[in-house]
């Protein structure tokens, strides 16, 4: 029988106790459950001065926003924990550190970044990181190059594969991204001024064909162990730090889909800063953002390249310039993937706070239907956007 229990504060203290892993156990008395996400209670856990020590997480039984009318697999947990421990393996200046989990129980327990503030809502008050999409880029091409078929035996691949199975959170992604937004859904989210801007995105048959397709490279393409939600409330951020959290959509995926949901959200926040800085003071910190998104990519691409000139196992994978040519691939998926981002956030279940705080109503739904008529444009012409150059160009010519 499961021993799985929801944890309340007290046993998140008694938990973080016995598996925190800290020298004067018996200091930790306190918790506060701090989630603020879509799916899980987060507990940070205070010593008897009143300074967060540790942070025990719990998977709850189903989706916290909607409620126990949609059950949801409590493995997630179990995926997340090794999802994050792998990519820690590789990335572990980037990576929150796990130090414990129980796939029974649905907990884990992790180092505190209190310390650290979530990106999304530095990037909306204009704080700006100067390291970060470096970083981010860094992150992105150590943990995919590293556990892709570049570098990893085939037959260690294919076991990696076999364990990171994620159907149920996969299900969410597949039907949140590439279903909902293009057919009338209970589960969607958007304003009534938008109705028109929402039913042409219904009628749209390239748009569609498009959006197929990504679905199809999603569910069939095992690149690399995927974040799976890369976005940047999933990324904590200080003066000379970024750390990814948060994996529970980890599997083997399309390595343009991490890619494209972490250049997605830097243009979620590009369309909302006028909402929250005004037009006039907006103009820079949105010229940031197009800089960030090009430096992200770079970043990424270059180490990959690098990655896999140096570390390359396999004979036909490293003939020269099959790399290059994996990564333009990459790169048009990402562009495509970032586009259903830039929609589902608009028009879905799950919207972004860069957009959703904006007070002004006319303001927001203009915020919103940029976002949408972005997300359309590259979805349909990703294929002709051959560079992080030629993707500003196109944003400015969206905006
Ligand atoms: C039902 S979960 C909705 C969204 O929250 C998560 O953060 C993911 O982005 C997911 O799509
Ligand atoms: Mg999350």
């Amino acid at each position: 029988m499961s021993r799985y229990r929801t944890f309340t504060a007290q046993d998140a203290v008694e938990y973080a106790r016995q598996f925190g892993g800290l020298d004067n156990p018996s200091s930790l008395v306190e918790a506060q459950e701090v989630g603020d996400g879509n799916l899980n209670l987060v507990f940070k856990i205070f010593d008897s001065a009143g300074v967060s020590r540790i942070i025990v997480k719990q998977a709850l039984p189903y989706v916290r926003c909607v409620g126990e009318s949609w059950p949801l697999t409590l493995d997630r947990a179990r995926l997340e924990a090794q999802t994050l421990i792998e990519h820690y393996k590789h990335s572990p200046q980037h990576t929150v550190k796990i130090t414990h989990f129980d796939p029974a129980l649905a907990v884990m327990v992790m180092e505190d970044l209190s310390s650290h503030s979530i990106w999304r809502s530095e990037l909306i008050t204009n704080r700006y990181y100067p390291q970060a999409v470096h970083q981010l880029g860094e992150y992105l091409a150590h943990t995919l190059f590293h556990t892709s078929d570049f570098y990893l035996h085939p037959h260690e691949k294919k076991a990696q594969v076999a364990n990171f199975i994620n159907p149920e959170m996969c299900e969410i992604t597949e039907d949140l991204f590439f279903n909902d937004p293009y057919q009338i859904h209970e589960r969607n989210n958007y304003p009534d001024e938008l109705e028109n801007d929402v039913a042409a995105l219904r009628d749209d048959a390239p748009l569609k064909i498009a959006v197929a397709s990504l679905k199809h490279r999603f569910f069939s393409q095992a690149e690399a162990l995927l974040h799976g939600d890369i976005h940047s409330g999933s990324l904590f951020v200080a003066a000379s730090s970024l750390k990814a959290i948060d994996a529970e959509f980890g599997y083997f995926g399309p390595i343009g889909f991490d890619v494209g949901t972490a250049i997605g959200n830097l243009l979620l926040n590009f369309c909302g800063l006028p909402g929250h800085l005004g037009i006039r003071d907006a103009a820079a910190a949105r010229e940031q953002r197009l800089t960030d998104i090009q430096e992200l990519w770079n970043t990424f691409a270059e180490r990959f390249q690098t990655l896999a000139n140096e570390k390359t196992r396999d004979a036909a994978l490293s003939t020269p310039g099959y790399a290059s040519a994996f990564l333009k691939k990459v790169w048009q998926d990402a562009i495509g993937f970032c586009g259903t981002e830039l929609i589902r956030r608009s028009v879905g279940l799950s919207h972004v706070a860069d957009i959703d705080t904006i007070h002004d109503d006319a303001m927001r739904h203009e915020c919103l239907r940029h976002a949408i008529t972005l997300g359309k444009a590259l979805i349909v012409i990703a294929g002709r956007i051959d560079s992080p150059e030629e993707l500003v160009a196109r944003v400015r010519q969206y905006s």
